[in-house]
């Protein structure tokens, strides 16, 4: 009998604390649940970004280096003109490359 209380008064001891560590460590607020799920969300979002511009260069980009001239744009294209002024609207800063973050950006 004795050994029993004894480990029911260690266990009686043990156990808030062990379930404190437990609220700690396992158990997020609803709030930080949300924020981590959001996080993971805008991570695969991101990610899929990644795949479709590396898809499209993967396509387009005949010299590899990263970025769309207009010409390795147009490839694959069947409306010509609207290609045309997507590329000028993806190449937000004017030059005459879209470039991979250019892409990214369109796509987000
Ligand atoms: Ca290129
Ligand atoms: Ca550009």
């Amino acid at each position: 009998m004795k050994p029993t209380i004894l480990l029911i008064a260690f266990l009686s001891l043990v156990t808030p604390l062990h379930a404190k560590q437990k609220k700690k460590g396992g158990g997020m607020s609803p709030e930080q649940k949300q924020e981590q799920a959001e996080k993971q969300k805008e991570k695969a979002e991101r990610e899929k970004t990644r795949l479709a511009v590396k898809e499209i260069l993967d396509a387009k980009d005949k010299n590899n280096d990263g970025s769309l001239s207009l010409d390795e744009y147009l490839i694959g294209e069947t409306d010509m003109e609207a290609a045309k002024a997507k590329f000028t609207k993806i190449n937000v800063n004017g030059d005459r490359y879209v470039s991979r973050g250019e892409l990214e950006k369109d796509l987000e």
